[in-house]
């Protein structure tokens, strides 16, 4: 391994998989996490950030491990007295999580940026690796289907991602700006590589990519950019992405997830599995690794995270 410094782009569950796998590899001074916060909403007068709070429980080993959200030995007082008054309980908000929330209202409230409050929540976890939110700005991804226009959370959690997808929209990205920590990284001397995790091309990733900027510093880096592939033998390993490719009329290959990134992407991380995908993945004008990357226990995060930094070495080589 380089001993350069390592920028990790996450979003969701199987984002901080990998981003756990590399945070055992790789020290503070060389790692830190760039995360999406398109998935952000305001709930009970609360400032909700998912996937923040996903990489800050996974880090801290604080997670729900049968979920991969919220907090592990979590009880629910809290929804049960809400439930019981009328309120709105669809969004399920643990008691141990709640707390969480109650402080980034009131570090907000006094004025603090998201990336301040991020930092001092994860510091508050024992987290010492650098955690950016892509921007302070509000992003919030809507997700275009036939039921109409839905807020992320209303179409992930409320309507358990049933509506068929038509398309995205990232309100507020145009006037958003680029957490400057993130280029502060990006442009460093020191700067190793940059790894897209196993995310969701199009709720995860592409909410940051279109903070005014991203993209065209990503296409600039000198440093090796690689992706892994959320996508293994057609299915998605969390979540919705192939249900959106499908609905999207996007064939849903590991193939067409590296194509989504072709214009800034050095090297792309495929399954062993989907190893025949290689040559096809290459004519993207990338090079292309095939592994194990479906992550069921610690070791494979670690082992992943292994695999995807000896990549960028080989590829900085080149
Ligand atoms: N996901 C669910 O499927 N149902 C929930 O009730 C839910 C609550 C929740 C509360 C806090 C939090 O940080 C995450 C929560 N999630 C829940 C997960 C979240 O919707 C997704 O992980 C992401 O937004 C998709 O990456």
């Amino acid at each position: 391994m380089s001993g350069k410094r390592t920028l990790a782009i996450t979003g969701g569950v199987g984002g901080a998989k990998l981003a756990l796998g590399l945070s055992k590899l790789l020290g503070p001074a060389e790692l830190a996490f760039v995360v999406n916060t398109g998935d952000d909403f305001d709930h009970l007068g609360f400032h909700i950030s998912p996937d923040i709070d996903t990489l800050i429980y996974t880090l801290s080993g604080t997670g729900n491990p049968e979920t991969g959200w919220g907090r592990g030995d979590e009880s629910w007082q809290f929804m049960q007295a809400l439930k019981e008054i009328g309120g709105e309980t669809w969004f399920a908000l643990g008691d141990k999580d709640l707390a969480m929330h109650v402080e980034r209202r009131r570090l907000l409230s006094k004025g603090f940026t998201l990336g301040d409050v991020t930092a001092s929540l994860a510091s508050s976890f024992g987290i010492e690796h650098k955690i950016f939110p892509m921007c302070n700005e509000p992003v919030r991804t809507r997700v275009l289907t036939d039921n109409g226009s839905l807020d992320f959370q209303h179409y992930f959690v409320g309507e358990k991602c049933v509506p068929r997808v038509r398309g995205f929209e990232f309100e507020g990205s145009t006037r958003a700006n680029i957490n400057p920590d993130f280029t502060d990284w990006l442009t460093s001397p020191g700067l190793g590589g940059v790894i897209l995790c196993p995310s969701n091309p199009y709720v995860s990733i592409d909410p940051i990519l279109t903070v005014p900027g991203f993209r065209e510093q990503l296409i600039a880096c000198e440093a090796p950019i690689i992706a892994v592939s959320p996508v293994v033998g057609g299915a998605a390993i969390k979540g919705p992405a192939v249900k959106m490719m499908q609905e999207l009329g996007i064939p849903n290959t590991a193939e067409r997830v590296a194509s989504h990134y072709a214009d800034f992407l050095d090297g792309f991380v495929l399954d062993n599995e989907d190893v025949d995908l290689t040559n096809t993945v290459e004519t993207h004008g990338m090079a292309c690794m095939a592994t194990q990357s479906v992550m069921r226990t610690l070791e494979d995060r670690i082992s992943l995270g292994r695999a995807c930094l000896d990549f960028i070495d080989q590829l900085a080589r080149r």
